[in-house]
């Protein structure tokens, strides 16, 4: 359904083909039998949400004959023919060029070429490819032998040059050294694409190349473990989904020896922990801890099997097929005593996690006509109460009550159902997140040790990818305005790539034009009329609803070509990867995220220390002084947006390498390339604005020795000298190519798109020739 890998073997037409007349002088085609991608569009299944998506299927053919805009095709898997418009046919690339290490190398760089290129790869397991200067990393989703220890030394050796993680991350560590600069290795894609996989490659090459006396280099993976159990979950898109985004930077030596590590991370997706999505999961910990806790763990922690906890019962799903969570959890317990978490906190973090799970079971029960509740007084919330260290009256006080100062006077007034239920999974919440974030300053502790004098680091970046869902949220918002940030940094590094490679050899680059993306990142970020400025002041308007805030939109930025308001509560923001609906339902409370200063104090009063210094940590943030730029203050989208300008300003100073990770089916399986979802993938994460980069310049780059040893003996004037330079001159000159059509650089020659298969169906004719030359003369002798 593709243009199929059709090549020589299964020509059904012995002519000589052109891949070039097509596109320059299609009546010369009359004669001519051509390899051309047809579209067919149909509609397709809504794999991706938006609103009128085309599936669009590719073939692969043949061109028959044409006759003014018609054009006859034979195509190639079935014989047929059809008769289409010109301008629905795309040239495909010669056969030389089949699966090729780096799509730049394609003469053609259309979108079937390259879903063609890669298709040809990923069948023969070889997952990387390059565009570029960018990993591709296509997902096997099974085992690939191409990692572990041989790996490690060949790509340490550079004895393999094929494209792949380890070679990534040997650049960025070559880099380091050579030019003392600091380094990044920025990865993306969809989620289940193979970023927390990846990412985990790249940091083992690096451990792989040995620490000095610190021993932090075989902690790092190992540190992995906690924040995936803690971090991770099952979702519709994948088993192992990473619910936050993270940057680890590794700090080395003078020596280049890994001597520290500092990780960050980004957002971590709260709600997750009160309410799941049907088929998904909570964080992993939940499970392995109530699989995998010691009998007498279990008992002091008053722990039941999972499907007994509401906060992970509601959504059909406790386990994950291949997964033992018991096991999970003795790996954890490992990790923990990795990172020296000392073991009395070790068991406190497990008492939160217990109580955290109590806290979905605690109910209420409606006392008044008014729907106002009062907290069931059962095992639930005794439990919860024991885990945390309180007293359960106050506990039951706090979950069904607010206080409010009524002049000199605090009066407590009783919550309804709602307020109520709201009131306790924010607890659990508060409590969970704050457990996250001392973890992470845990193992921050631990991969402390040698702080590099140095100052030299690779920083490995993996992020959540652009989404675009039928119902797009705050959370949506939030990840592709990251995404629209590092697609900045993407664009202008690539520029800065190509017309340096240019002009160091030498040649003539006037500079292309490139479309960024700076109207959209104008219409989030301006201030005062940005989308973020306005979300956050209808956040601190008391009476703002998502409905003035959609009306604020709709009013103030009607003129950025990047915004279309739309009827009620919804707006569209056309991101570099494609347009997205949202809708601002839940944007003004899920951007004021409310601490309840009532929980707050709850959790000082408790006996748990874990507790206490959580709400020490709450506190000293917010008794800051409310300054404008306070972060306790700040709004989520603002502290959101503060993080992301330190890790920009962060990998500004730095040399970036990127990979984008693809994943080939939405359904994790291994061996099934959908061409369609890879096709929006590739589009999504700037593949195909690479490629476009490409275009507008000099795709094909063959260095003069290549195009002498392949081409020269296409030479007429045999007396021409040997030099590499020269015979590269001479067969540009005898085949009159345009001098528009190539640049003769120091060290490559460069050729605009589709000139190497004119020359390339020279080689094959004088090839045929001399073959027929030869067959005569020998039998002729005979
Ligand atoms: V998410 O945005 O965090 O939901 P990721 O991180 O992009 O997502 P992840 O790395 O978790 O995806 O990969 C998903 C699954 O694909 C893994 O659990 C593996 O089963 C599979 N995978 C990914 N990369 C590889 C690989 N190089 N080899 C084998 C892989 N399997
Ligand atoms: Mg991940």
């Amino acid at each position: 359904n593709a243009i199929t890998p059709e090549s020589e073997s299964k020509e059904k037409d012995d002519k000589d083909w052109s891949t070039e007349q097509i596109s320059q002088s299609p009546k010369k085609a009359k004669t001519q039998v051509m390899k051309i991608s047809i579209a067919q569009t149909s509609h397709g299944p809504e794999w991706v949400n938006n609103v009128d998506y085309f599936i669009t299927k590719w073939h692969l053919g043949r061109i028959k004959s044409t006759s003014g805009d018609n054009v006859c095709v034979l195509l190639s898997i079935t014989d047929d023919v059809v008769k289409v418009l010109m301008e629905e046919i795309l040239p495909a690339n010669p056969d030389v060029l089949e699966g090729v290490e780096d799509l730049r190398q394609l003469s053609y760089l259309n979108e079937p070429s390259l879903l063609q290129n890669l298709r040809v790869r990923y069948s023969q397991d070889l997952i990387y490819s390059k565009a570029g200067p960018v990993l591709i990393a296509v997902n096997p989703f099974k085992k690939v032998q191409i990692y572990g220890k041989e790996f490690l030394s060949a790509y340490q050796k550079k004895s393999l040059g094929a494209p792949h993680v380890y070679a990534v991350a040997a650049a960025a560590y070559d880099e380091m050294m050579r030019e003392e600069k600091n380094q990044s290795i920025i990865i993306s894609g969809e989620s289940g694409a193979g970023k927390t996989e990846t990412a985990k490659y790249a940091i083992q090459y690096l451990e792989a190349l040995g620490g000095g006396s610190f021993g932090v280099e075989n902690e790092i993976l190992k540190t992995n473990r906690i924040l995936e159990a803690f971090g991770n979950a099952k979702t519709s898109r994948n088993d192992n989904s990473s619910r936050f985004g993270k940057l680890m930077e590794i700090h080395f030596s003078a020596e280049g020896k890994i001597c520290g590590a500092k990780l960050e991370t980004f957002l971590l997706e709260k709600s997750r922990v009160a309410q799941l999505g049907n088929g998904e999961r909570s964080y992993h910990i939940f499970y392995e801890l109530c699989a995998g806790a010691p009998p007498t763990l279990k008992e002091r922690l008053k722990l039941k099997a999972a499907n007994e906890y509401n906060y992970l019962n509601q959504s059909n799903c406790l386990t994950i097929g291949g997964i033992d969570d018991a096991q999970k959890f003795q790996k954890v317990m490992e990790a923990f005593n990795i990172v020296k978490i000392p073991q009395e906190y070790q068991e406190r973090a497990f008492a939160l996690l217990a109580a955290v799970l109590w806290l979905g079971n605690v109910s209420f029960e409606v006392i008044d006509n008014e729907n106002h509740v009062e907290v069931v007084a059962d095992e639930a919330v005794t439990n919860v109460a024991m885990l945390m260290g309180c007293n359960s009256k106050e506990l039951m006080v706090v979950l069904s009550t607010c206080k409010l100062q009524a002049g000199r006077d605090c009066i407590a007034k009783r919550l309804t159902l709602r307020q109520a239920t709201d009131m306790r999974d924010s607890l659990a919440k508060l409590i969970y997140a704050s457990l996250f974030n001392w973890l992470v300053e845990q193992i921050n502790t631990s991969l402390e040790v040698g702080k590099s004098r140095t100052g030299r680091s690779i920083s490995i970046l993996d992020i959540y990818g652009f989404e675009s869902f039928k119902n797009n949220s705050f959370e949506q918002f939030c990840i592709n305005y990251a995404n629209e940030r590092l697609q900045q940094h993407f664009n202008l590094h690539l520029f800065k790539l190509e017309q340096e490679e240019y002009e160091r050899d030498g040649i003539d680059w006037k500079k292309i034009e490139f479309k960024d993306n700076k109207e959209c990142l104008d219409l989030i970020e301006k201030k005062p009329i940005g989308l973020v400025s306005l979300l956050d002041e209808e956040s601190n308007f008391p009476k703002g609803t998502d409905t003035t805030f959609a009306n604020k939109l709709n009013q103030h930025l009607k003129a950025n070509s990047c915004f279309k308001g739309e009827r009620g509560q919804g707006f569209r923001v056309n991101h570099y990867a494609g347009e997205v609906l949202y809708d601002t339902k839940g944007f003004l409370e899920k951007n004021r995220d409310p601490l309840h200063v009532d929980l707050i104090q709850l959790l000082s009063s408790c006996k748990c220390q874990l507790l206490n210094l959580f709400s020490t940590k709450i506190r000293h943030k917010s008794l800051k002084p409310a300054t404008f730029s306070d972060s306790m203050n700040q709004s989520v989208i603002t502290k959101f947006k503060g993080q992301l300008f330190k890790l920009m300003n962060k990998l500004e100073d730095t040399t970036p390498h990127f990979i984008r990770c693809i994943k080939p089916n939405p359904n994790q399986l291994p061996g099934l390339y959908e061409e369609n979802h890879v096709l929006q993938q590739l589009r999504c994460c700037g593949v195909l604005e690479i490629v476009r980069i490409s275009r507008s310049g000099y795709p094909t780059r063959l260095t003069h020795q290549e195009l002498a040893v392949r081409y020269r003996l296409l030479l007429l004037d045999t007396k021409i000298s040997q030099d590499p330079l020269n015979t590269s001159y001479a067969i540009l000159k005898q085949y009159n190519l345009s001098t528009e059509m190539y640049q003769v650089g120091y060290t490559k020659v460069y050729l605009r798109t589709g000139q190497i298969g004119v020359l390339d169906e020279r080689r094959k004719y004088v090839l045929r020739v001399i073959h027929g030359l030869q067959k005569q003369f020998r039998g002729n002798q005979s």
